[in-house]
């Protein structure tokens, strides 16, 4: 079995002792260990050979012993002997918004309804309504939630088409009189990847015309939920987005308690009660009876646990309260230490602006130099340059440097196919007139492990070659890219000093943030680039620092906190 095949039964379980009523606790240790299965580096096939399954967060000796029988029999018993109890299509009806485990075990205990398609039924027939604590309201959800199902499917949304549309929303409720704040929370404020709901807050006396606005805005498809602090819509795109109004003195706690993770806060929780406070979302209260402690601000929040504040996009319950008590969280890297970008795109290959131009917005955005990177000749599809049209750039990109003045650098380099069979799109005597060279995977990605690694190894060990862009090739939110090994290509980068690059566009974010998290461990050179087409694009470089930050990287884990001399430098000992 691979790592998603044994994530998927492990969640699996989780969700059918959910419905069986198991103790939060072990439902909580078996989606956890979903997760970091989920989000692991590397094969775990390989990582129970070196016997270090314990190692993997989340995983204790019961858990790596049920992981064993996985990889080893292809099977678990414990999964087979709970679907004997019930039946595991009942995990399905979980994916009907409003439909939790307990409502799911009723149905099927009351009425024998063990599929999706049953429910579907069931539900049209009116036989839901007459359940203890059901009514005809409820049934009328629970069918139009099936149908919402069924048109949008469950599938998570990319970061990049979450976040404009969140940012829109808040812009307009922050204009509504009486709203003192705003605040994306949820997955989408810890930049997670792909998200499967936004979640908005926002602080105002009065909730009511904030609650009028959000449920009447153009783009709500349908009210899912409407109540006086909280509400649920659906957007006409099938994305769902909570909102939650409460008052501004409570601020911290509620901004906290939304933004997550459920594991962080888990671990938020304990430790209160360690301290003899319980926590919710309105504020600490105190087991000896004392006054309740609001905190107007995250911050606050922390410190009555005596920590520093821990930024959302730290908040996975990875090592973070660790780092924290040990006054040893990184000093994340922040857009204002970015001072290059290593690679873009202009009309040349298929971008839409000039070398110039793409210059002159890089300098506006406060960088100081960049490299054009065009694609190379069996791209095809993307115009990729001849080596003659290659050669025929340099000039341009030197006069575009000239043009820019002596305070900003336009460097000269391409990003190249490494082909389906491994070899380099120019020869070695075209790469090494080149500033900086870039090699990257666009095509046959779906070859096997071996033989794609076998690919990107060719590419990291050639001399010439400076940076592996786009990894993986992964595509959010479902091309799974290449089946690269990545303990090899961590090792090769390593040693070969290759930068491997955090390709900051929102389809891509690749690496990922838990690779980034090995690779910085490791002492890899890594860069966030926009790989922009446009100058619009250098927007997107916050999905990559996000990304980058989720990974614990700090200013000097990555190259384009360079400044140019030893970039240059860098560049000298290269091939
Ligand atoms: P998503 O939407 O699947 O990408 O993930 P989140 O993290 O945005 O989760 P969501 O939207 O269900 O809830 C937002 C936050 O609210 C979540 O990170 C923690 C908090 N929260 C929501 N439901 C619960 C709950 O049942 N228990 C606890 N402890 N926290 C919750
Ligand atoms: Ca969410
Ligand atoms: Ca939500
Ligand atoms: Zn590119």
């Amino acid at each position: 079995m691979k790592n998603r095949e044994v994530a998927h039964l492990f969640e699996k379980v989780a969700e059918m002792l959910s419905i069986r009523g198991d103790s939060v606790h072990r439902i909580l240790a078996y989606r956890k260990a979903a997760e970091s299965i989920q989000a692991l580096a590397r094969d775990i096939n390989q990582v129970y050979a070196e016997g270090r399954l314990t190692e993997i967060p989340g995983i204790g000796s019961t858990l790596a012993a049920k992981i064993e029988e996985m990889l080893t029999t292809g099977d678990l018993e414990f999964y087979r002997k709970l679907s004997a109890e019930i039946p595991n299509t009942l995990v399905d009806m979980l994916r009907v918004e409003g439909l939790g485990p307990k409502r799911v075990k009723q149905i099927y205990e009351a009425l024998g309804v063990e599929t999706l398609e049953a429910l579907t039924v069931a539900a049209r027939e009116g036989k839901l309504k007459d359940l203890p604590g059901m009514g005809v309201k409820s049934e009328a959800k629970i069918v139009a939630a099936i149908e919402a199902l069924a048109r949008h499917g469950d599938d998570r949304t990319p970061l990049g088409d979450a976040w404009p549309i969140a940012q829109g929303i808040l812009s307009e409720l922050a204009q509504i009189p009486g709203v003192s704040k705003t605040a994306v929370a949820g997955s989408l404020r810890r930049m997670q990847e792909t998200i499967g709901d936004i979640d908005l807050l926002v602080a105002a006396e009065d909730p009511e015309p904030v609650m009028v606005f959000f449920c009447s805005m153009d783009m709500v498809e349908s009210v899912a939920a409407r109540g006086p602090t909280k509400s649920r819509i659906v957007l006409l795109n099938g994305v769902g987005v909570d909102l939650r109004v409460l008052p501004a003195d409570r601020w911290g706690t509620l901004l906290s308690y939304f933004t997550g993770s459920k594991d962080h806060n888990v671990h938020l929780r304990e430790l209160a009660l360690k301290k003899g406070l319980s926590l919710n979302e309105h504020a600490f209260t105190p087991a000896d009876g004392s006054d309740e402690i609001r905190c107007a601000t995250e911050a606050e929040v922390y410190r009555t646990l005596g920590l520093p504040y821990i930024p959302p996009v730290l908040r996975q319950d990875r090592g973070e309260f660790d780092a924290a008590a040990k006054g040893e969280l990184p000093r994340l890297i922040q857009a204002s230490d970015i001072v290059s970008d290593l690679h873009m795109h202009s009309t040349w290959s298929d971008g839409k602006q000039s070398i110039l131009e793409m210059a002159q917005a890089a300098r506006r955005r406060g960088l100081g130099y960049i490299v054009i990177t065009d694609h190379s000749a069996s791209l095809g599809i993307a115009n990729g340059l001849s080596i003659e049209r290659l050669q025929q750039q340099a000039a341009e990109v030197r006069a575009a440097d000239e043009a820019m003045g002596a305070d900003f650098t336009v460097l000269h380099g391409t990003e190249m196919e490494i082909k389906a069979d491994g070899t380099l799109d120019y020869p070695d005597e075209v790469l090494a007139k080149l500033d900086f060279v870039i090699a990257s995977l666009h095509t046959s990605l779906s070859q096997s492990q071996e033989q794609v690694t076998n690919r990107m190894l060719n590419a990291i060990w050639n001399p010439h070659v400076d940076m592996i862009a786009h990894p993986t090739g992964r595509l959010l939110p479902d091309r799974a890219g290449a089946d690269l090994d990545m303990d090899f290509i961590f090792d090769s980068a390593l040693a070969s000093g290759t930068i491997l690059e955090i390709n900051a566009h929102p389809r891509r974010l690749d690496l990922r943030d838990i690779h980034v998290r090995r690779a910085i461990e490791m002492g890899i050179n890594l860069a966030i680039n926009t790989d922009a087409h446009h100058s619009d694009q250098f927007e997107m470089l916050h999905y990559g620092i996000a990304t980058a930050q989720r990974g614990w990287a700090t200013a000097d884990d990555i190259v384009n906190c360079w400044p140019l001399d030893k970039f240059r430098q860098f560049l000298a000992t290269r091939g």
